[in-house]
């Protein structure tokens, strides 16, 4: 929508602190049709404006986009490094790319990017990640621990117990975490983590976590393709969340457990994943790239490996793969 015909709907709106205003009153005020008027209102229904239409009445503004700019997240925002450096972009392909950018302009560890929507998100294996604007937490941080390459993966786990212990702060809502990268609730994915590396031959330059969790979607902002598979925390809590705070909480979290994983290292973390994890103990399929494993899933090694026992006996090692329960 063009940013003046943006301002003078947002503004009249204002102006009219709560009231209905009539498609043919817009109409007039913009100079155009009232089928023009409603479809610039759908572009603000999803640019993240709650709107009401009533027949005979018109239209009224319920609630306001709430951003996740720098600002809104830095107030209040308790931690060291993590967080402290953020880069946020309304609209972007993806953050992972805008960190692997800025990962290699030397930011300092803990930056993270954030933005309000991904056009084409990522997921693993080259899937996309649905990312609807001012909907969700599309973001990625960049870390420079000084670990040995085989570790990297850990961190994918410790990212899920943060962020689970962040929604359970800020919701009351204990989300479960399915190996390696999943956060489910009810069943339906909540949470996507990507994990990419930087690294020159076993040293590693950086790595940049993709967090994409489904915060304020409602059904319909998802693809048909997803109602069975995914849901979103206001879906489940049944009313709005503040994604900044989350943010913060994550942020808060996240600092606490990676400092004390590069102290103590990853065995208090496997604990916490552990409980927290859905997948352990009980009867799964692993699907990796070259084949399917079947059995029990005995827990994580101390590298943040799945081991399977199958029928015979034989404990299988899963680095990579998707789960089916
Ligand atoms: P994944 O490969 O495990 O999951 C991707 C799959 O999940 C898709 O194929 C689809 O079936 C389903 N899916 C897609 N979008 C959603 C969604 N919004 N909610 C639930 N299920 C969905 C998981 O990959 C890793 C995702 C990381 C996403 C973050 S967002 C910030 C960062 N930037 C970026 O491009 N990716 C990461």
């Amino acid at each position: 929508m063009q940013s003046k015909i943006r301002k003078q709907l947002v503004d009249a709106f204002t102006n009219a602190g709560g009231s209905y205003l009539s498609g043919q009153f817009l109409a007039e005020l913009i100079g155009c049709s009232r089928t023009a008027v409603w479809k610039h209102m759908e572009e603000l229904r999803k640019d993240g404006f709650q709107l009401e239409a009533v027949r005979r009445k018109g239209y009224r503004i319920v609630s306001t986009p709430e951003a996740i700019t720098a600002d809104e997240i830095r107030l209040g925002l308790h931690t060291k490094f993590i967080g402290q450096n953020i880069h946020y972009q309304e609209s972007v392909d993806s953050t992972q790319k805008v960190a692997q950018r800025l990962a290699n302009e030397n930011v300092p560890e803990g930056t993270v990017v954030i933005a309000e929507e991904q056009l084409s998100g990522r997921g693993r294996m080259g899937r996309q990640f649905h990312s609807p604007k001012f909907t969700g937490i599309w973001m990625s941080l960049i870390l420079r621990p000084n670990i040995p390459l085989p570790k990297a993966p850990q961190l994918t786990l410790l990212t899920a117990v943060a962020v689970v212990q962040a929604i359970e702060e800020q919701t009351g809502i204990t989300p479960e975490i399915k190996w390696p990268n999943d956060i489910l609730l009810n069943g339906k994915k909540l949470t996507g983590i990507l994990t990419e590396l930087q690294a020159e031959a076993d040293r590693i330059h950086s790595v940049i976590i993709g967090i994409g969790i489904n915060v304020n979607q409602q059904l319909i902002d998802f693809p048909e393709e997803l109602h069975s598979i995914a849901t979103s925390l206001a879906i489940e809590k049944g009313k709005k969340i503040s994604r900044s705070s989350l943010v913060r909480t994550f942020f808060e979290k996240f600092e606490k457990l990676y400092i004390y994983y590069l102290e103590e290292g990853f065995y208090p973390i496997k604990l916490l994943w552990e409980s927290f994890a859905i997948s352990i103990g009980k009867h799964i399929k692993a699907r990796t790239l070259t084949s399917v494993i079947e059995g029990k899933a005995l827990g994580i090694t101390e590298d943040g490996v799945l081991q399977i026992e199958d029928d015979s006996g034989e404990i299988h090692h899963v680095y990579s793969a998707d789960i089916e329960l």
